[in-house]
């Protein structure tokens, strides 16, 4: 290695290495009124709802603003053997792909769908980043109804962000990775196979239904996150790229050699065009479909086998290349559309691009070279400006709608403020500690909320009693609403939150469903009253017709079954009032227990491994007589 390039690393590593420092003036934030702020008195709501990505655990969870509580985990791409996600037969096919049955995933980002550039909160969309998958949460329900598998693509994280009126929802790939039939190729031959795919996910405006409409080819970077222009820049998206330097080891170094990444605009309502006008290829890829029915509440999967590949080397005016410094993580575009602002990581200013000047520099020809004969604009064509000594790490940008910006400092732990017109900073506070992505009621939108903002920290260290060697994530809660930040409080995530996204809980909360009939109940093993349970044998199945009703199961006696028997347990839980679930489980089985909510039925399957008698019972303290709620079965002999 070169000397240069040995220098540049223990540069980055102590970069790295910097996020264990504690930000100056550590408490100095929190000021007297901070408790009434955050008090919600108990019988009292919460103003908004959040709606934070659980990382690493795979699920979103449900939060509410300001008080921090945790009323839902919302389980999306992980096995949530609390209400049966992944362990019932109507949930299994929702994590099926093209790999088969995946049972864990990482959530990195949230999109709450919007309608003219405002949240409309109808549905929340996240991402898988490791078998990359987009998935469709009902904000009704709060119940994940559809999932998508990405083909050609890898480390999904620049995804899902929506277009303002939710036509699109976007995955762009991390890892570039060779597609079609043969992806047996040396890794050493990564300029010439690999390649980066941005998918263009059409969402129907009435079902909220996705479907792929087309993906567009991509040189083999690494794309990182996005963000829709909206408003004035409505028809464009932002890519942040890096790894422009298309290493394939050592990305660390490698991959921080140049001075500029890219932004990557894509004129996607160009592209739309091109696909009514047939200019698109189709190409094999295998990948899941996967949607809950209404009716039946049972998921089925379907493999798709092609995808619609725009090739913008040759439809020329779809892609351009805005150069931006250092490693641009986030990318991010104000209310208006006008400007989109890049955060390099490892960039000592952050760029802010205006949209006129792009379409300028395009209409111009002001460019500074190509990539794959795409154009790279001219830095300086598109700038705006620079807003100088932010801090160090700029990873995300979140708007108040009152004309400011709120950059989050992963490196030196801080939030600082600034003017999106003349760049200059107003204000930062500390966070505890190296803060990730922040959030801002409303803050991606046209017409931000503004009010709080968010923080999710990477780093808790000393904020919470220790929990031996992992601790908690952390958020924090800022006041926003006046000049100066003003800290609030400190609360605890589940698993580890990215991206996170708030709007009003007057939104959704007078829309939510209490229970299912159970006359629209169209599942084929649904029961409408007591009369009708039974036991059912076919073959080697066993189907046991059972109802669940404060404060019994029947059948509750069930003899006739024998080892090596495949049981089926179809419950329909009978309630038809809000918050009455009954649960399920029988002793030994290898499997969760199933949570069956009002009107609902839900399918436990069970294969009995030697004889006895077994118990099952109600896992959801249901009434005074839940432990009551109880059964036998018999296994006998084969
Ligand atoms: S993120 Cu996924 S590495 Cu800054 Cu959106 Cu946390
Ligand atoms: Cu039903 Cu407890």
């Amino acid at each position: 290695m070169k000397k240069n390039v040995w220098l540049l690393a223990i540069g980055l590593i102590a970069v790295a290495l910097a996020p264990s420092c504690k930000p100056k003036g550590a408490q100095s934030a929190i000021t007297g009124d901070a408790a009434s702020k955050v008090y919600v008195a108990p019988g009292t709501h919460d103003e908004f709802y959040n709606i934070v990505s659980g990382g690493f655990n795979g699920q979103m969870s449900v939060v509410g603003l300001p008080s921090g509580r945790v009323f839902k985990i919302l389980p999306v791409f992980s096995v949530h053997p609390e209400n049966g996600w992944g362990f019932s037969e109507e949930t299994k096919p929702m994590l099926n792909t093209s790999h088969g049955f995946v049972p864990w995933d990482d959530l990195h980002h949230i999109a709450i769908s919007m309608t003219n550039a405002e949240h409309d909160a109808r549905w929340a969309f996240g991402n898988a980043n490791n078998t990359p998958r987009i998935a469709r949460v009902d904000l009704t329900s709060f119940k994940t109804v559809e999932i998508l598998e990405i083909p050609n693509s890898a480390g999904n994280h620049s995804s899902p962000f929506i277009t303002q009126n939710t036509e699109y929802v976007v995955a762009g790939t991390r890892f570039s990775v060779p597609v079609g039939e043969n992806s047996d190729v040396s890794i050493d031959s990564y300029k010439e196979n690999f390649k980066g795919y941005i998918s263009f996910i059409g969402v129907d405006p009435k079902t909220g239904d996705m479907d792929l409409s087309f993906q567009i080819e991509a040189p083999p970077f690494n794309f990182d996150l996005a963000r829709a222009g909206k408003n004035k820049s409505h028809g464009w998206f932002f890519f942040s790229t890096y790894n422009t330097e298309m290493a394939h080891t050592l990305l660390e170094v490698n991959a921080s050699q140049k001075d500029k990444d890219f932004i990557m605009a894509v004129n996607w309502k160009k592209a739309e065009e091109y696909v009514k006008a047939g200019k698109g290829k189709k190409v094999k890829a295998k990948y899941a479909h996967n949607k809950m029915n209404e009716e039946t509440h049972t998921a089925t999967s379907t493999i798709m086998e092609e995808v619609l590949v725009l090739d913008p080397t040759e439809l020329k005016d779809i892609v351009y290349f805005i150069p931006c410094p250092k490693s641009p993580h986030g990318t991010d575009t104000d209310p208006s559309g006008e400007y989109i602002v890049g955060s390099g990581k490892l960039a000592a200013v952050i760029p802010v691009f205006s949209f006129t000047k792009m379409l300028a520099a395009i209409e111009n020809k002001d460019f500074e070279g190509d990539v794959n004969g795409m154009p790279v604009l001219k830095y300086e064509s598109v700038l705006h400006g620079e807003v100088e000594k932010p801090g160090l790490g700029p990873l995300h940008t979140e708007f108040d709608g009152k004309g400011f910006a709120y950059t989050s400092m992963f490196v030196s732990s801080e939030i600082v403020k600034w003017n999106i017109e003349t760049l200059e900073v107003v204000d930062r506070v500390p966070t505890y500690y190296s803060v990730g992505h922040l959030m801002i009621p409303g803050g991606p939108t046209g017409k931000p909320h503004g009010k709080y903002m968010v923080a999710y920290n990477k780093i808790t260290k000393d904020r919470y009693l220790p929990t031996g060697p992992e601790l908690t994530q952390s958020a924090q809660l800022y006041d926003i609403s006046g000049d100066k930040m003003q800290l609030l409080l400190d609360f605890p995530t589940i698993g580890e939150p990215h991206y996170a996204e708030a709007f009003p809980a007057a939104l959704i909360k007078d829309k939510q469903v209490k229970f299912y009939p159970l006359e629209k109940n169209n599942h084929p093993y649904a029961l409408k009253g007591v009369a009708d349970a039974r036991v059912e044998r076919k073959g080697n199945e066993i189907h046991v017709y059972m109802t669940s009703i404060r404060s019994n199961f029947r059948p509750d006696n069930i003899e006739g079954v024998n080892v090596g028997d495949v049981v089926y347990f179809h419950v329909t839980n009978l309630e038809q009032d809000w918050d009455v679930p009954h649960g399920f489980s029988i002793k030994g089985a290898n499997t969760a227990e199933i949570l069956i909510m009002p009107g609902e039925t839900s399918t436990y399957k069970w294969t009995p491994d030697r004889p006895g008698v077994f118990p099952f019972y109600c896992t959801d303290f249901c009434s005074a007589l839940h432990q009551e709620m109880q059964g036998y079965l018999r296994v006998s002999p084969k």
